[in-house]
């Protein structure tokens, strides 16, 4: 029999450690001018929201000032932050996408 499997005997092993990555929220904050349309969109396009779920959350960014898109790791966060912010520009909207730690 081998070691450690002995009758009434408890040997502690070393379990397998899970790494977790650090998370950053994605956020979008509100201005006065981005029409509600383009932010349900942008909402649907890079964060695979329905249309319902967008709406929801572009609402509470619209009352709340910012909201929360998503939860990705850095270089995931910092690409959608990237892509937002460009798709953005160049339907010359200002609306700003950033990210913050979780
Ligand atoms: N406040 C904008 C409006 O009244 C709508 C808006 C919502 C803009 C969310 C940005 O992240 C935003 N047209």
């Amino acid at each position: 029999h081998e070691p450690g499997h002995e009758h009434g005997v408890v040997v502690e092993t070393a379990r397998p450690e899970v790494i977790r990555p650090p998370l950053y929220q994605v956020v979008l904050l509100n201005d006065d001018f981005t029409p509600m349309d383009f932010v349900v969109e942008v909402l649907q396009v890079f964060f695979a929201m329905n249309r319902e779920k967008a709406t929801q959350v572009m609402l509470h960014v619209h009352t709340r000032g910012k909201g929360v898109c998503g939860v990705y790791t850095r270089e995931v966060a910092e690409s959608k932050v990237t892509q937002v912010n460009t798709f953005s520009r160049q339907h010359q909207h200002p609306l700003l996408c950033t990210m913050e730690k979780a």
